[in-house]
């Protein structure tokens, strides 16, 4: 047994749930008219009803003792100070200070990170306006229309969702974004694309990514099918990266190339130079306001007491859940067409972030780290997956999330919108009993026979827990803070698991073997040196 699973505040959690596991969260809204109140709280532009959990005030509490056994608000101050915390890897974790304005000094390894921070978003600024302007011209003397992302994993996925949620805010040059190797994204991409008119950004950490610089050197095959002389890359080509060395052995001269560091995980590294094509289509006003809505929440995190802090309260909730209800995935429903690549987005900062099985010490957990988070755009989902949530099985806490203005009106659109969002958490808390649903069917007309029969079908046992998060209208200072957000839930709750949630070994093995079998498939007359099914399907293949 682990020493989490045997501590006080464990086991104190484990006997309260036997009795919460017998509660119904109807009831305690008819107890307690002032649950709303109660379980509800402000962050920045951030609003989260809590209430409709099961929980009480007890629970909370034991929650918060849980947290406090685990010494949660110290690491939260370990981390912003910049100590290595990403001990796997001897790197500080550093995201939070791409957003912060403050110039006071930070050190990490004798450097102030704040001067390399700001250095770097004046270099941003100074390039978005000058492509923004026209006063960047490429090789024929016309204005870039057009930027091409490629990068991939956190290199991608963190500008491409906000690219997409902020589709209101965005202008030319239009940002496209390359992640994978298939050379259907490229090509896709490239098909309606100018190449005297188009800039790509070729985002990698490490610039050793295979497939970023496959698809890299196939775009520079392209342009230069069209431009012809290499003198032209540096009008159309620039680096975001930490590895200046790889950067010019690609060919991109460090002059445009557009750093960061290694205390940014890539999963955390939409705040730095990773942003750029979000800068460039967006304009780098729009980007220092996410900054600052991130900033926002950083404040918080660091400040507020563990009772109202907005990142822990959610953590603390999907331990509850986790580690108590046995629930195995989560679902995040945002009531915002912008928001659709939000929850990809997701699910790469949490299960990247907190998919290990043993502690920071190297010993196996004996209880589950993270669940599989899932979901989509609502009200789409109401017509899909949602007959899961409400009568399945499964209990699958969500959160649903919502902006209280539409930055496109139309109509009563919003109004139905919300009103969806809304019935939902509603129907998913309440449920509708026997009675209520036999009376329905009886007002219907239905002859006693086949109002039996069909009356389990229409029962809903409700006291499915949701979260409501409220924002004013969906723009880049709230977009900013929705994900610092998680950010930091998803580090709160690698600290109760006692797991590194910055370190992503579990994608080397993979990465390892595809390289030894790039290099079999051309030179090897037979393959017979992995598992039957490997061979088996490589042969195959190879063949056609
Ligand atoms: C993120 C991961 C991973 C990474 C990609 C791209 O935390 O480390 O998703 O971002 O593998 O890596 P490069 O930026 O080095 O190409």
């Amino acid at each position: 047994m682990s020493s989490l699973t045997t501590s006080p505040a464990w086991m104190s959690l484990q006997e309260h749930q036997k009795i919460m596991s017998e509660q119904h969260m109807r009831m305690m809204f008819h107890e307690d008219p002032d649950r709303f109140r109660k379980f509800s709280l402000s962050a920045g532009p951030l609003f989260l009803d809590y209430s409709k959990n099961r929980i009480t005030e007890k629970t909370v509490s034991l929650l918060l003792d849980l947290a406090r056994q685990c010494h949660v608000s110290e690491w939260v101050n370990r981390m912003f100070k910049g100590e290595k915390i990403n001990f796997t890897e001897h790197r500080a974790v550093l995201h939070t200070a791409l957003r912060n304005p403050s110039t006071e000094t930070l050190l990490v390894d004798g450097v102030n990170v704040r001067e390399q921070v700001h250095h770097v978003l004046s270099q941003m600024k100074r390039f978005t306006e000058s492509v923004r302007s026209g006063q960047w011209k490429g090789y024929t003397g016309e204005t870039i229309t057009d930027v091409v992302n490629i990068g991939i994993g956190g290199s991608d996925l963190g500008p491409a969702m906000a690219a997409r949620a902020l589709e209101e805010d965005c202008t030319v040059p239009r940002a496209h974004f390359v992640s994978n190797v298939d050379g259907a994204h490229l090509a896709r991409t490239l098909k309606h694309l100018n190449p005297a008119r188009t800039l790509f950004v070729v985002a990698s950490k490490t610039f050793t990514t295979q497939e970023t610089l496959m698809n890299a050197r196939s775009a520079r095959e392209w342009f230069l099918s069209q431009a012809r002389y290499e003198k032209f890359i540096p009008l159309h080509f620039v680096a975001l990266s930490t590895n200046q060395r790889e950067v010019s052995a690609f060919g991109i001269s460090p002059d445009h190339m557009f750093e960061f560091w290694d205390w940014v995980g890539g999963r955390y590294s939409l705040w730095s130079s990773i942003g750029l094509s979000l800068a460039l289509t967006l304009g780098m006003d729009k980007f220092s306001e996410m900054l600052l809505g991130a900033f926002e929440i950083d404040e918080h995190f660091q400040t507020a007491p563990l009772e109202k802090n907005m990142p822990v309260i959610l953590a603390l909730l999907g331990v509850w859940y986790i580690n108590f209800f046995n629930a195995q995935t989560h679902a995040i429903l945002p009531y915002d067409q912008g928001m659709s690549d939000f929850v990809n987005y997701l699910q790469q900062m949490t299960m990247e972030s907190n998919g290990k099985s043993v502690t920071r010490e190297g010993l196996p957990v004996d209880y589950a780290t993270g669940s599989i988070l899932w979901g989509g755009v609502g009200t789409n989902g109401q017509h899909a997956y949602f007959q899961l949530l409400h009568q399945g099985t499964p209990l699958i806490p969500a959160d649903f999330i919502a902006p209280m203005h539409s930055r496109t009106p139309l109509g009563n659109h919003h109004k139905i919108l919300l009103s969806n969002f809304l019935a939902q958490t509603e129907a998913l808390m309440r449920g509708k009993s026997r009675s209520e649903a036999q009376a329905e069917l009886i007002s219907s007309g239905l002859e006693k026979s086949a109002l039996q029969a069909l009356l389990p079908h229409k029962c809903f046992a409700g006291n499915r827990p949701s979260n409501s998060l409220l924002i004013d209208q969906l723009n880049p200072r709230s977009l900013g803070a929705l994900v610092a957000l998680y950010e930091h839930k998803t580090f709160v709750q690698s600290l109760i698991w006692d797991i590194n949630a910055f370190d992503q070994w579990g994608v080397e093995l993979g990465k390892q073997l595809a390289q030894g079998i790039q290099a079999e498939w051309d030179q090897r007359p037979e393959i017979s040196n992995h598992d039957a099914s490997t061979n088996g399907l490589l042969e195959m293949i190879r063949k056609t």
